[in-house]
């Protein structure tokens, strides 16, 4: 089973970013044909697992909830201009970092890489970067728009539980489900 851990985005998001991916289409029409994530998918990933026995889901969903007991809920802003990552020139994925300004994202993600240790993951070794992720493509292409899109109003993510999701790949893209739900500050 592919798994990954996430922070999944509220109606009110998920509408502001889903309005951002069509201001996109619509102003750059050379990326409408590209991989958009579908707004229901649309999430911020913590920690991708790869492969994962399912028999094991359960044991790490109960790690997680142990591991993030103390961890408090917070708020975190999207508000910042969409970047073409990993260059404007040829990029592979247009993303909108979140404004993690005190850390607390970040303090989160690392929480769950030393939880997943034990279950023999591997921590991360680059740095977090907090992001939703809106479009893949299938080959690098410029983007001239870097930069100068954004949802336009400050949206705010009150983050009180992360979602361990499970993804299956099919032709038509990734199939996520949401297999267990950990709250935060739950003591
Ligand atoms: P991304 O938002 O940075 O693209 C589910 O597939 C999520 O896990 C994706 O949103 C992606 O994060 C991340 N992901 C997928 N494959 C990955 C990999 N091989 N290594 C790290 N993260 C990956």
């Amino acid at each position: 089973m592919r798994v990954f851990i996430g922070i999944d985005l509220d109606d009110d998001v998920r509408a502001d970013l889903a309005s951002l991916c069509e201001a996109i289409r619509t102003g750059v029409p050379a990326w409408h044909p590209e991989k958009w994530v579908p707004a229901e998918n649309l999430h911020l990933t913590l920690k991708f697992l790869g492969k994962v026995d399912p028999a094991s889901v359960d044991d790490i969903s109960s790690a997680l909830r142990e591991g993030l007991a103390a961890q408090d809920p917070f708020e975190l802003r999207v508000a910042e201009p969409v970047e073409a990552v990993p260059v404007p020139g040829r990029a592979r994925m247009l993303w909108t970092r979140c404004d993690d300004t005190d850390g607390r994202c970040a303090v989160l993600a690392r929480r769950i890489d030393d939880t997943l240790v034990r279950f023999g993951i591997e921590p991360e070794s680059r740095p977090f970067v907090p992001h939703i992720t809106l479009v893949r493509t299938r080959r690098p292409k410029a983007f001239p728009g870097h930069g100068a899109f954004t949802t336009g109003r400050i949206s705010s993510l009150s983050v009180r539980e992360v979602t361990l999701y499970s993804s299956v790949l099919a032709r038509s893209g990734p199939i996520y489900e949401r297999i267990a739900h950990i709250t935060l500050a739950d003591r």
